[in-house]
């Protein structure tokens, strides 16, 4: 924690939307009348029937239940589209920046984003996906990923975006948990001058798939792939014989609009569900009053459309307000570390909004890459996904935005739908590395992480859990409500648990300090603990494995491995490449283990329990605040793994 702060300058205060007295003024409103302010808000959206109850809500464990706009019907991509053509038709919606520089980029007006959706969304219906269908997108960072989102919206289907990064086999998963009908796709996905074969991996998958699923497939590179007859169709070839026009469907305000499969502590992904009118309110006020975004920006989110970063900052916030929102297909380092600030110099970024992982790594790079950049139009800069180090926010501050755009540190999560803590550009001075307020109807408390009593007043640190609801809220996990009550709502009864831990500090500003359960957080990416050990035993060679995080200088944080291996098994290096391989092969390259390290033992309560804490301390290299190791089966198991402790390299 610094005691630095930075405030805006008067000029910046004058023409943002919110300023200090007015978040003051509307966020006590927010409080004392969630529904009179909710209902004000909610007009941000057209409605085809208007809502008349706002919100409808049970925290209750065992009956939890969350409803807003209930008996409103609306249709999202009518919203972020139709609504628009009379005033701009002719407007960029989407700038699409490719892989490499020298593909030109294109410029996508509202107008051609309404054909474009039409005609995928008569697409699907010529496959025969209809209303509260599911479909997966397993897609490049290329429009037809917009298109293919709101065409889902727009016919009433359930879209779940699988990351491109991620294997085969966690595709499979996702396409066989949600039963969808149909997998859209592209023949290639170029990052960083390499092309990923993501029609192979597609194939790949279907190969577990287990009920009957169409594959429609988008024409990126030309590449040559495989296609299945009858099962198997290309996008252009449906689309010639489809109109271009397509009537939105009314959707009720809680018909669900997106799946998205995040990590939780135990078990496989979960299908986190958010639904339709709730999200597109709180995505929409929360894209306009964060990045202070006014008519005329270009707003840039360097997110992937698998995240959930990507479906509420690049596509449904920015186009529901009517924005000009740019996509980027490539990485910040291709063809050299200068590509964002290019980027950003030749569309005249006016919002930006990355991760923290990717400033970390840019700053190693040097200043250069930036200063040759012009990068006087930017407005304001975001980051979201993890902690924000002070060292990396003075230099986003101070060489990025030269020392007077203001940055907002967005804390939210997949499940919230859009930012919860964030400071607001106009209204805040902000402290490198906090979160600073709630968003509005946001109400945080930081509750004693052992008996769950509150901690009232400031200068203090413990669980962050959410006393209330707020649109944007998930409803449900896909397929299993009692996994959501008991994830979120049962060890803190009453409350939202959010998974991190805050600290209060005296001002009552918030600092996120990371997860208290046993999800790690890696270059912004959720991981759990678990899924990388049950990757790990799957491994014929595997007995037994334990992950943690570690610190880790640009990811934030590292995968650590322990692995014990069958009874007459060698423990070899070579063993230890072919089982970072496997993991990469199992999940994705994000889920590529950092180190490894050999444990024949692994430190355990006489109850069998792996004492992750002790394993933690052993990673960070942290050896004498070991704590309690007396109950433990045998003690002199974490002697040996502290001298086996490799370099961390
Ligand atoms: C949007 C997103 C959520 C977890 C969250 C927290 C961490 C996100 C943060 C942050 C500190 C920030 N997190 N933003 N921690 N400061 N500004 O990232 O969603 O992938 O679900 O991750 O990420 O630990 O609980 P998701």
């Amino acid at each position: 924690m610094t005691d630095k702060t930075y405030s805006p300058s008067d000029d910046f205060t004058a023409g943002a939307h919110i300023d200090a007295a007015k978040y003051d003024e509307m966020y006590a409103a927010s409080i004392k009348d969630p529904d009179a302010f909710w209902a004000e808000q909610g007009k941000r959206i057209d409605w085809i029937k208007p809502y008349t109850k706002v919100k409808n809500v049970s925290y209750d464990f065992g009956n939890v239940s969350i409803k807003w706009f209930e008996d409103g019907e609306l249709n999202i991509a009518a919203n972020c589209i139709d609504r628009h053509l009379e005033a701009r038709s002719d407007q960029t919606a989407i700038i699409w920046e490719p892989d490499s520089p020298d593909e030109p980029a294109k410029h996508i007006t509202y107008k051609e984003l309404h054909e474009n959706t039409c005609k995928m969304a008569n697409a699907y219906k010529a496959l025969g996906v209809g209303k509260g269908d599911r479909v997966v997108l397993y897609m490049p960072m290329i429009p037809e990923a917009a298109y293919a989102m709101l065409a889902c919206a727009r016919i009433g289907a359930i879209h779940s975006i699988v990351f491109a990064g991620f294997s085969p086999d966690a595709l499979a998963a996702r396409v066989n948990g949600s039963e969808a009908k149909l997998v859209i796709t592209a023949d290639e996905a170029p990052r960083g001058g390499r092309n990923t074969a993501l029609k192979v991996n597609a194939d790949k998958a279907f190969k577990n798939v287990t009920h009957d699923c169409k594959m429609l497939v988008v024409q990126r590179t030309g590449g040559d792939v495989a296609m299945e007859d009858g099962r198997d169709h290309w996008l252009h070839e449906v689309q010639a014989n489809v109109s271009a026009d397509c009537p939105p469907e009314p959707m009720n305000a809680e018909d669900p609009l997106f799946i998205l499969y995040t990590s939780g502590s135990t078990g496989a992904p979960k299908g986190v569900v958010h639904t339709t009118g709730g999200y597109i309110v709180y995505a929409a006020m929360t894209h306009e009053l964060t990045f202070d975004y006014h008519e005329g920006d270009i707003y840039w989110c360097t997110a992937d459309v698998g995240w959930v970063t990507g479906h509420s900052y690049i596509v449904y916030g920015p186009l529901a307000n009517g924005a000009t929102t740019l996509m980027f297909e490539g990485v910040p380092t291709y063809p050299d570390a200068s590509r964002f600030w290019q980027v950003c110099e030749k569309h005249k970024v006016n919002q930006f909004y990355t991760a923290p992982t990717a400033i970390r790594a840019l700053m190693g790079q040097g200043d250069d890459y930036v200063n040759k950049c012009d990068l006087s139009d930017l407005k304001v800069l975001g980051t979201v996904g993890e902690p924000i180090n002070p060292e990396a926010w003075e230099w986003y501050h101070n060489i990025v935005g030269g020392g007077t755009v203001p940055i907002v540190d967005t804390w939210w999560q997949t499940e919230t739908g859009g930012h919860l803590m964030t400071p607001l550009p106009g209204a805040h001075a902000l402290k490198p590395g906090s979160a600073m307020k709630p968003f509005f109807g946001i109400e945080p408390v930081v509750l004693e992480p052992t008996t769950g009593a509150e901690i009232d007043g400031n200068d203090v640190e413990g669980v962050l859990c959410i006393r209330d609801s707020w649109p944007g809220q998930m409803r449900t996990v896909w397929g299993d409500h009692e996994r959501f009550e008991k994830t979120y709502f049962s060890d803190y009864k009453g409350y939202y648990f959010t998974g991190d831990g805050c600290k209060r500090d005296a001002d009552g500003d918030y600092w996120i300090t990371g997860r208290v359960d046993d999800v790690i957080n890696v270059s912004g990416h959720r991981m759990g603990t678990a899924e990388v050990e049950s990757a790990l035993v799957a491994h014929p060679k595997v007995s037994e494995s334990a992950v943690v995080g570690y610190p880790h200088e640009i990811k934030g944080q590292g995968i650590y491995c322990y692995v014990t291996l069958m009874g007459g098994e060698e423990y070899t290096d070579e063993l230890k490449v072919e089982l970072r391989n496997w993991v990469r092969q199992e999940i994705g390259p994000i889920a590529s283990p950092d180190l490894i390290q050999w444990a024949p033992g692994l430190p355990k309560t006489r109850s069998g329990k792996i004492m992750r804490r002790i394993l933690r301390k052993i990673a960070e290299n942290d050896y004498g605040a070991l704590g309690d190791t007396s109950t433990l089966a045998d003690p002199s198991v974490v002697d040996d793994l502290i001298e086996n402790r490799m370099n961390r390299g």
